[in-house]
C-alpha cells in the first residue's frame, strides 16, 4: 500500500490511502487484460465536467456488475455447499455394476450443498423447512448426483402438482409475505386439500425441520430407485445418510432467537467446523430389497409419501461421505452447482415412481433458465473429473467443442467418439404397458397410515413439539375453515394430537374428520423415526457458551475450558466486552463474543464462571439474565460457580435448580458427561 503524492490526478478529494501494485500485487487489468492506471475516478472533462462516453473501463466495470446476479433456484434458493469425499466400505458388485459401489477403497470425490426450500436467497438458516442434501458424486464413469432432503418422504406423489405445492409454500402472490415460512392461509390450504400431504406435514411439524445444523440430520434420496448388477439382474434400494454425530434438533423458541442472532448459524457451523479440521462425516445407508419383498410391502414402493421402516428392512452402512474443503468461492461453485436427479452411472437407475419421473425432466429444465445456457455443464464444479467426449457444440458460454473436423457420427475419417455398448448406461429392460391415461394408482391411497405411525414413534417431548407447531402455524392462519379442515385429517391420524391442537387453537368444539379412502392400518412403531430416542452419545461437535466476568478464578477455567475441548466440544468465551476479563490473579481472558450478541440460544450448552461481584453485576444486566434464563427454559445443562449460584441464578431463572444445573467444584467430569445427551428433558415434564 503506497500513499499517492498530494498532486496524482488519481486522488480522491480527501487524499484517501490508495493500494497500487507493487512486487506482491498484481496489476489491476480489464477483463482483456489491458492494466489500469487509476480504479478511484472516472474519465471526466475537466475537473468536475461530465462523463466521457468512451470510458470503457468504467463502463466494462459498471455493466459487469450490473450483471452480477442470476435467478435464484425457484425452490432450495438458500443454501450452502462444501467439497469433499466418498469412501466405499462394501462390495456391491452383488447388486450393482456401478464403480462408486464397487470399487472399496476408492475415494469419490463428492460436493454437497444443504439447502432451506421455501426461502429466499437472504431468508434465516432456522426457518421452519425441509433441508435438501444434495450430493453430486464425481464418479469414475460420470456424475451421479443424489438430489435428496433430510425427510423421507415427500408432500405430493405425482410432480404434476409441485408447481401448486410450492406456490401454496412461498409468499402469498399478493402481499409478498411471509418470507421462508409456511405459516400462513395458502400452504395450510393447499396441505388440507391435499390428503396425500398428510405423512409429510406431521414430518414437517416434527423437530427434523429446525435441525441443530447440517452434521446433525439425517439425508435420504426419498425415491425407490433400482441398482442393476453386471448380469443385468436388478434391485429396488432406498438411500440414506446417517450423521456420525448423531441427530439433533434446537427447540422452536431457538430457532426464532438464533434467526435473529445469527441468520447465517447453519452456515457458520459448517464454515468453522471444516476450516477447523473438524470434517462432518454420514455414512451412506442403503435399504435393497425386490420385487417379492415390494409386492408384500404395505404400501407401494414407488410412493415417494411413505418410506420403509428400519425395523422391516435394516438400513445397511456401505461407505463414508466426508465434508474437508469448503468452497473457494461461494458463487462459482454453490450458486452455480446444478444438481440432475437424471445424473446416474451406468449400475443405478431409475423407478417409475411418478415423483422421480417429473423431476427428472425439471432439474435439467431448470438450469437453462438460472445459468443462461445449455453449457453449464462446462462450468467446473458442474463438470465431470473423468474423461469425457461427445459431439454437443456451440452454444452461449462454450468452453470446450469438439476437435477435429467430424463433428457427427458415423463419420469416415476415423474421428470423434463411439458408443460403447459394454461400458456405458443401458436402461433396465422392465416390461411396461398399458393405456396412456391420467391416474393415481389405487396403490397410492393409503395418506394417514404412516402419518399415525411417525406420529406414535416420537417420544412424549416430541409429541409436544409436533401438537405445539402445529397450533403454531394454524394459528397465523386467518380462516377458521383450513384450521377446522387441518384438526379434521389429524383426528384421523391420532385423536389426542387432534384434540390438543384442538384445544391449543381454541376451537369450538372438534371438527368433522376427513374420510379416509382406505381405512388406516396400525403399524408397529418406528423407533429409529424419534430424534430423541436416538441421542449421539458424545459432545463431539457440539458448542459450550462460557460465560465469565472478571475476578474469576483461571484455573476452573482452563479446567472446564480443557475437559469440554477434550470431549470434542467448541468452546466459546463470553463476556460483558469482547475485550476480555481479568482473574482474580491479574490475568486477562479474552472473549470471543460480546455478551449481547451471544445469547444462549446458539449453544449446546452453558456455563457460567463468575465472581461474587461478577454474580452481583450479572443479576443486574437483562442479557445474562436471558443468556441463564434461556438456557434454562431450553432445557440445557447448565454449569456455574458456587457464587453465580448464589448472586445470579434467582434473579434470571424462576424456577429451582435441577439435575441438570452442576455447580462447578474442581474438573467438571460429571457436567461434561451430562452434555453427551442432547438436553436434560427431564425439565419438559
Ligand atoms: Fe427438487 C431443487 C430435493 C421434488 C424441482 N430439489 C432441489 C434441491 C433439492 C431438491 C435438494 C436443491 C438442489 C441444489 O442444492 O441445487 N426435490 C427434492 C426432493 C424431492 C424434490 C428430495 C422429492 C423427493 N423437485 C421435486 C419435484 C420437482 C422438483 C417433484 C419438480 C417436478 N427441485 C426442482 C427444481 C430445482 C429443485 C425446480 C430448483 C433448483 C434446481 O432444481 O436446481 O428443478
Amino acid at each position: 500500500m503506497t500513499m499517492k503524492d498530494d498532486n496524482s490526478p488519481r486522488k480522491g478529494n480527501g487524499g484517501e490511502t490508495h493500494q497500487i501494485a507493487d512486487d506482491t500485487h498484481e496489476t489491476m487489468t480489464t477483463q482483456v487484460g489491458m492494466p489500469i492506471s487509476d480504479d478511484q475516478n472516472a474519465l471526466k472533462v475537466g475537473q468536475r465536467g461530465p462523463h466521457l462516453i468512451e470510458d470503457q473501463i468504467f463502463r466494462e466495470k459498471l455493466f459487469h456488475f450490473d450483471h452480477e446476479r442470476i435467478p435464484e433456484r425457484v425452490v432450495h434458493a438458500r443454501g450452502y455447499g462444501a467439497h469433499g469425499t466418498f469412501e466405499l466400505a462394501e462390495d456391491l458388485s452383488d447388486i450393482t455394476r456401478a464403480k462408486v459401489l464397487t470399487e472399496v477403497g476408492e475415494k469419490t470425490e463428492v460436493f454437497v450443498r444443504f439447502s432451506t426450500v421455501a426461502g429466499n436467497k437472504g431468508s434465516p438458516d432456522l426457518a421452519r423447512d425441509v433441508r435438501g442434501f444434495a450430493v453430486k458424486f464425481y464418479t469414475k464413469e460420470g456424475n451421479w448426483d443424489l438430489v435428496g432432503n433430510n425427510i423421507p418422504v415427500f408432500f405430493i406423489q405425482d410432480a404434476m402438482k409441485f408447481p401448486d405445492l410450492i406456490h401454496a409454500a412461498k409468499q402469498e402472490p399478493d402481499r409478498g409475505f411471509p418470507q421462508a415460512q409456511t405459516a400462513h392461509d395458502n400452504f395450510w390450504d393447499f396441505i388440507s386439500l391435499m390428503p396425500e400431504a398428510m405423512h409429510m406435514a406431521l414430518w414437517i411439524m416434527s423437530d427434523r425441520t429446525i435441525p441443530r445444523s447440517f452434521r446433525f440430520m439425517e439425508g435420504f434420496g426419498v425415491h425407490t430407485f433400482r441398482l442393476v448388477n453386471a448380469e443385468g439382474k436388478s434391485s429396488f434400494v432406498k438411500f440414506h445418510w446417517k450423521p456420525r454425530l448423531g441427530m439433533q434438533s434446537v427447540l422452536w423458541d431457538e430457532a426464532v432467537k438464533i434467526n435473529g442472532a445469527d441468520p447465517d448459524f447453519h452456515r457458520r457451523d459448517l464454515w468453522d467446523a471444516i476450516q477447523k479440521g473438524d470434517f462432518p462425516q454420514w455414512d451412506l445407508g442403503l435399504q435393497v430389497f425386490d420385487d417379492a419383498f415390494a409386492e408384500s410391502f404395505d404400501f407401494d414402493v414407488l410412493d415417494a409419501t411413505k418410506l420403509i421402516p428400519e425395523e422391516i428392512l435394516p438400513v445397511r452402512r456401505v461407505g463414508t461421505l466426508t465434508l474437508n474443503r469448503m468452497v473457494d468461492n461461494f458463487f462459482a461453485e454453490t450458486e452455480q452447482v446444478a444438481f440432475q436427479t437424471g445424473n446416474v452411472v451406468p449400475g443405478i437407475d431409475h423407478s417409475n415412481d411418478p415423483l422421480l419421473q417429473g423431476r427428472n425432466f425439471s432439474y435439467l429444465d431448470t438450469q437453462l433458465k438460472r445459468l443462461g445456457g445449455p453449457n453449464f455443464n462446462h462450468i467446473p464444479v458442474n463438470a465431470p473429473k473423468c474423461p469425457f467426449a461427445h459431439l454437443q457444440q456451440d452454444g452461449h458460454m462454450a468452453m470446450r467443442n469438439p476437435k477435429g473436423r467430424a463433428n457427427y457420427e458415423p463419420n469416415s475419417f476415423g474421428e470423434g467418439p463411439r458408443e460403447d455398448p459394454d461400458r456405458g448406461f443401458t436402461s433396465y429392460p422392465a416390461e411396461e404397458a398399458g393405456p396412456k391415461q391420467r391416474v393415481r394408482s389405487d396403490t397410492f391411497a393409503d395418506h394417514y397410515s404412516q402419518a399415525r405411525q411417525f406420529y406414535l414413534s416420537q417420544t412424549d417431548v416430541e409429541k409436544g413439539h409436533i401438537a405445539d407447531a402445529f397450533v403454531f402455524e394454524l394459528s397465523k392462519v386467518e380462516h377458521l375453515s383450513i384450521r377446522q379442515r387441518m384438526v379434521g385429517h389429524l383426528m384421523v391420524v391420532d385423536d389426542d394430537l387432534a384434540r390438543t391442537v384442538a384445544d391449543g387453537l381454541g376451537l369450538a368444539g372438534m371438527p368433522s374428520a376427513a374420510n379416509p379412502a382406505r381405512d388406516v392400518i396400525k403399524t408397529d412403531v418406528s423407533p429409529a423415526l424419534s430424534i430423541v430416542a436416538n441421542p449421539p452419545d458424545s459432545f463431539a461437535g457440539r458448542k459450550l457458551g462460557l460465560l465469565v466476568t472478571d475476578g474469576i478464578d483461571g484455573g476452573a477455567f482452563e479446567a472446564l475450558k480443557s475437559a469440554a475441548e477434550s470431549a470434542g466440544a467448541q468452546v466459546t468465551v463470553i463476556a460483558e466486552k469482547v475485550g476480555g476479563v481479568t482473574t482474580a490473579r491479574g490475568k486477562t481472558i479474552a472473549a470471543d463474543e460480546k455478551l449481547d450478541g451471544a445469547p444462549s440460544a446458539l449453544f449446546d450448552a452453558v456455563a457460567v464462571l463468575a465472581s461474587d461481584d461478577g454474580a452481583a453485576r450479572l443479576a443486574r444486566m437483562h442479557g445474562a439474565r436471558s443468556f441463564l434464563g434461556d438456557a434454562f427454559a431450553h432445557m440445557k445443562f447448565i454449569a456455574l460457580t458456587a457464587e453465580a449460584k448464589s448472586a445470579f441464578w434467582s434473579a434470571a431463572v424462576p424456577d429451582e435448580a435441577d439435575d441438570g444445573v452442576f455447580v462447578l467444584d474442581g474438573v467438571p467430569e460429571d457436567f461434561i458427561a451430562a452434555c453427551k445427551a442432547l438436553r436434560f428433558w427431564e425439565r419438559a415434564a
